[in-house]
C-alpha cells in the first residue's frame, strides 16, 4: 500500500509496518534529516571500543610502545611506514587522534613529554612509569566489508590503552596465596645464593624477630623498611622481577601508607595480637584494598593483550635470570588471563581473544638473529600459549622494536660479511658498530650456557629525521592486535 505523500496519511514500509505521517512533516528536508539521524545512530552502533592491555615487567618497553603507537597512528600513517597494517595499506585510514578518556579518576598518559624525549635532538628514552595512567585514541577509517560498507563508509575505533609501573603486575599471583605460603615463596627466593647477598641485612634482622610477641609497630616498620631495601637492591643489581609487593618498590599514591608495612615471616603464630597475626592481616588488607581494586578497575574486560618481554636483558644476566623470567611470566600470565582459582575467575571476565607475545628491543641484534629471539620467546611462554590456544585465544609470537635504536650495518672481514648493528650505546658519546652475540633459539639450562655468556648492548633511540620515529614490525603488531577491528 502506498499513497501520495502530499495528500496521504499512511505509508506502509513493509507489509506490516504502518506509520502515520503528517503530510507537512514529510518534506524532503525532513526526509534527509531522518536519514542522517538514522545513519548517525547506525554509525554509533558500529563504532567499536577495544581495550588493549599492554603488559610487561618493568623495563620491558610498555611506555615506549604506547608512545610509538600514538605517534605512528596520528602522524605517520603512510604505506612506507606501516606496510603490513591493512587499514593503511588499503588507504582506508582517515585519521586518528587522542580523545578524552572514559576513566576520569586516573591521569592521562603524558604523551607530549614521552614523545619529546624520543624526538629531542639528543634523543632519550621516556622515564620509568610511577603511576597508572591511560589514553584513548579514536581511529576513523573507511569500512571495507558487509553490512558496515552498505550503511556507512566510515567507522571509528576507540582504542583504550593503560600504562602502569611493571612492578605492580607482579602482585597478581599474590591473590592466590595466603600469608604463610607467600612468606615461604619469597623467603626461599631471597635465600638463593645469587640473591641472598642483597637481602642479607633483612635476613639477619629477621632471625632476631619474635613473631609471637605483642604488636610493636616500630619493630615492624624497621623490618619492613629493610625488606623494601632488599627488594630495591635486587631490582637495581639483578634482573630478578618477581619482587613482591610491587608497591614497596613503586608506591604510587601509597607512599608511607601503613598498608605497605609488611614482610615475609616463617614463624607462624596464630595468637591474637601477635606480630605474626598483624603481618598476616596487613598482607590480606594489601590484597583486598590494593591489588584487587587495581586489577578490577583497570585490568578486567580487556579485549586484546600485548605481552612485551625483554629476553636480551635476561640473557645478559645469566641462566638463573632467564629461568626466573620464565617463571615470572608463567605466574603472571596464568593468573592474568586464565587463573584457575575461583577468586581470579570472579575478578576477571576473561574475554581476551588475541594475545601477542613480543620479544621487544629486537634491534639489539641483527635481522637474522631476530628470528632466534622470537623462537626463544616462543619457547619461554610455550606452556601458557598452549593453554590459551586451548581456551580459544589466538596467539602470535614475534620480535619487535617499537622504537628503533640501531641501524643494520654489514661490514667485511676478509672474505666474510658480518651483519652488525650501528648505534649510540646508552650513556656513551661515541657511536658503535657492534656484532651482537648469537642468541639461542630455545631455552638454555645452566649446563648449556656458553662459557662467556651474552653481552647485548642497549642503545639510545636513533635521532629522528623530520620528527619521525622508526620501528621494527610495529605494523605487524598493530595488524595482529587491531587489524580485524578496522575492516
Ligand atoms: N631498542 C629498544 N629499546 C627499548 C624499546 N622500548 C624500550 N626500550 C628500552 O627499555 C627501557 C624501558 O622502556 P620503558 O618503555 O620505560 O619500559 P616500561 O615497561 O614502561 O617500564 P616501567 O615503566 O618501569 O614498567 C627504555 O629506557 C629503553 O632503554 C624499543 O622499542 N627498542
Ligand atoms: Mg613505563
Amino acid at each position: 500500500m502506498r499513497r501520495d505523500f502530499s495528500e496521504g496519511r499512511t505509508l506502509s514500509l513493509t507489509g506490516s509496518d504502518t506509520v502515520i505521517m503528517s503530510p507537512n512533516l514529510f518534506s524532503h528536508a525532513n526526509l534527509d534529516k531522518l536519514k542522517q539521524k538514522a545513519q548517525k545512530t547506525l554509525h554509533r552502533s558500529l563504532d567499536q571500543h577495544v581495550k588493549l592491555a599492554v603488559t610487561g615487567l618493568s623495563g620491558s618497553g610498555k611506555t615506549a610502545f604506547i608512545t610509538a603507537l600514538v605517534k605512528h597512528l596520528t602522524t605517520q600513517t603512510n604505506k612506507q611506514n606501516l606496510p603490513f597494517f591493512d587499514v593503511v595499506k588499503d588507504d582506508r585510514l582517515i585519521a586518528a587522534k587522542q580523545v578524552p578518556q572514559s576513566a576520569l579518576d586516573i591521569p592521562t598518559f603524558d604523551y607530549p613529554s614521552a614523545i619529546n624525549c624520543l624526538l629531542n635532538s639528543e634523543p632519550s628514552w621516556p622515564e620509568s612509569t610511577k603511576r597508572i595512567n591511560t589514553l584513548t585514541i579514536a581511529i576513523r577509517y573507511e569500512t571495507k566489508h558487509g553490512l558496515k560498507q552498505h550503511v556507512s563508509p566510515q567507522s571509528t575505533l576507540y582504542l583504550e590503552l593503560i600504562d602502569y609501573p611493571g612492578e605492580w603486575l607482579i602482585d597478581l599471583p599474590m591473590l592466590e596465596q595466603d600469608y604463610a605460603s607467600w612468606s615461604e615463596s619469597m623467603l626461599s627466593l631471597l635465600e638463593k645464593p645469587e640473591y641472598s647477598e642483597y637481602a642479607r641485612p633483612f635476613l639477619t634482622e629477621l632471625e632476631q624477630f619474635n613473631s609471637e610477641e605483642n604488636i610493636d609497630e616500630q619493630a615492624l616498620k624497621q623490618l619492613s623498611n629493610l625488606y623494601t631495601q632488599a627488594l630495591k637492591q635486587l631490582k637495581s643489581q639483578t634482573q630478578l622481577a618477581y619482587l613482591q609487593p610491587g608497591r614497596q618498590l613503586i608506591p604510587g599514591d601509597l607512599e608511607d601508607a601503613p598498608i605497605l608495612l609488611f614482610f615475609p615471616c616463617r614463624e607462624k603464630n596464630d595468637k591474637e595480637n601477635s606480630q605474626y597475626s598483624h603481618l598476616a592481616s596487613r598482607f590480606e588488607a594489601y590484597k583486598k584494598q590494593v591489588i584487587t581494586p587495581f586489577y578490577k578497575n583497570y585490568f578486567c574486560e580487556f579485549d586484546r593483550q600485548l605481552v612485551l618481554v625483554d629476553v636480551m636483558s635476561a640473557l645478559n644476566d645469566g641462566p638463573q635470570s632467564l629461568l626466573e623470567q620464565k617463571h615470572t611470566l608463567q605466574a603472571v600470565l596464568q593468573s592474568f588471563n586464565y587463573g584457575r582459582s575461583n577468586l581470579i575467575k570472579r575478578l576477571f571476565s576473561p574475554k581476551i581473544d588475541k594475545v601477542l607475545f613480543a620479544a621487544n628491543k629486537c634491534d639489539h641484534v641483527n635481522g637474522t638473529q631476530q628470528v632466534a629471539i622470537a623462537q626463544l620467546l616462543h619457547d619461554l611462554v610455550g606452556e601458557q600459549a598452549n593453554d590459551m590456544r586451548f581456551n580459544g585465544v589466538q596467539i602470535e609470537t614475534m620480535a619487535m622494536s617499537s622504537v628503533q635504536s640501531t641501524l643494520a650495518k654489514r661490514i667485511k672481514e676478509g672474505d666474510k660479511a658480518l651483519d652488525c648493528i650501528y648505534g649510540k650505546p646508552l650513556n656513551e658519546d661515541e657511536w658503535l658498530t657492534y656484532l651482537p652475540p648469537e642468541p639461542p633459539n630455545h631455552f638454555l639450562s645452566q649446563s648449556q650456557w656458553p662459557t662467556h655468556g651474552f653481552e647485548f648492548i642497549s642503545f639510545a633511540p636513533l635521532p629522528s629525521t623530520k620528527s619521525e620515529l622508526t620501528h621494527t614490525r610495529l605494523d605487524h603488531a598493530l595488524q595482529f592486535l587491531i587489524g580485524d577491528k578496522l575492516q
